[in-house]
């Protein structure tokens, strides 16, 4: 594989943990929601047995919020999503496709209700605040739209909770999944959520503070040792492995949420209010044609540029979406736009890469 360096630039945003990384063996940046976001520090096969075994910080800064405060805030963030939030609590985040007036995928974010009037909708890589902003507008909603500087850094990996414990006391091991609350370190609060991208548990510190973000970040270093914590991010082997699905990558805006088996977050039957439901109920009414799921293919490497036809002889099978070589699996492992007459897990595929052709084979998600 040919390797190339990021030019950094304003415009390509660092995060307030850029300088520690950095230094800290960061070997790869990616983009996201136009900020660096950390792809690999010793390899991503290294990074992912790691993570598996002990513990990983990670600058996820590039998880944006779209924070939207005022009267209006709750009927703009329903009506960005076909996830029923009429019912939300403060102190849990949910999980919930944002979708256009066509019914199709704008983002994948987790949903946190601070307040009454205030959320955050914490994003995957699409420009979700400018859209806010235009239906705000245009709607004349009381809501006001922002990106807020919040920071999040995400502790992952089965030791997550020993690290966490130990740092911030044990009130935060009793965090239930997905929910949050406000936990005191040095004088300063944080909003720390049991979450994370990735399948090995862990949670996710919403830093509004740099400063003592900094001095936490730290810390978890010096206090981690005992535990083998190193710095980490979203890994494409684990995260592909456990069906945590990438915007922009697994899906994009050519795709609706019935297709990325989003069902259990779409409420067409209730009488919410959102963009696209009328699409959204003629959708479910015809039933969709393909969905993703997971395939092996025997490789022992592949790159992802660009999606990538699946073929059965001369008949179309699908669109290869991501891909990685799984060293659990032996073989690469991808998420793929099946179409419908190939969902029965019998049916083999063959991929072409170059002139070479591989056999590969159609399983559920996640792949277990
Ligand atoms: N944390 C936060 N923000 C984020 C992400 C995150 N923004 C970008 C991206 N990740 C959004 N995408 C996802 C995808 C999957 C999950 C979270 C965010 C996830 N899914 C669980 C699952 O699929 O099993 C749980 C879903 C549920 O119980 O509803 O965790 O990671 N702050």
């Amino acid at each position: 594989m040919k390797k190339f360096y990021i030019a950094k630039a304003r415009r390509l945003r660092g995060t307030p943990y850029s300088s520690r990384i950095e230094s800290q063996g960061l070997t790869a940046y990616t983009t996201y929601n136009h900020m660096l976001l950390p792809a690999s520090f010793e390899g991503i096969e290294k990074d992912y047995f790691h993570l598996k075994e002990h513990v990983q910080v990670w600058d996820v800064a590039a998880q944006r919020q779209v924070q939207i405060i005022g009267k209006d805030s709750a009927k703009l963030v329903q009506l960005m999503t076909c996830r029923n939030l009429s019912k939300v609590e403060v102190g849990r985040c949910y999980y919930a496709p944002l979708i256009d007036e066509q019914g199709k995928m704008l983002n994948d974010p987790v949903i946190l209700k601070l307040s009454g009037e205030k959320w955050w909708v914490s994003l995957a890589d699409s420009d979700i605040g400018l859209y806010a902003k235009g239906l705000a507008s245009g709607l004349r909603l009381q809501a006001e739209v922002s990106e807020p500087d919040v920071n999040i850094l995400a502790i992952q990996g089965p030791k997550s909770f020993k690290l966490m414990e130990k740092v911030l006391g044990e009130k935060v091991s009793k965090l239930k999944f997905f929910g949050f609350d406000y936990f005191p370190f040095k004088g300063n609060k944080f909003l720390i959520a049991k979450s994370g991208w990735s399948k090995q548990n862990g949670y996710e510190i919403y830093v509004e503070n740099r400063e003592a973000g900094l001095n936490l970040y730290d810390e978890l270093f010096s206090a981690g040792k005992e535990f083998n914590v190193k710095p980490g991010c979203p890994n494409l082997i684990e995260r592909i492995e456990s069906g945590l699905l990438s915007c922009g990558n697994d899906f994009d805006n050519g795709d609706n949420p019935y297709e990325c088996g989003f069902d259990k977050y779409i409420d067409i039957k209730s009488d919410i209010n959102f963009l696209g439901k009328k699409a959204l109920i003629q959708i479910s009414k015809e039933g969709v044609k393909r969905k993703l799921m997971a395939v092996k293919i025997d490789l022992d490497q592949i790159e992802m540029m660009e999606e990538k036809t699946l073929q059965n002889g001369k008949s179309f099978v699908g669109h290869l979406r991501s891909a990685v070589y799984s060293p659990h699996f032996k073989k690469v492992v991808g998420i793929a736009m099946i179409k419908k007459e190939y969902w029965n897990k019998k049916t083999t595929f063959e991929l072409e890469i170059g002139n070479k052709k591989s056999k590969g084979s159609i399983c559920d998600l996640p792949l277990v």
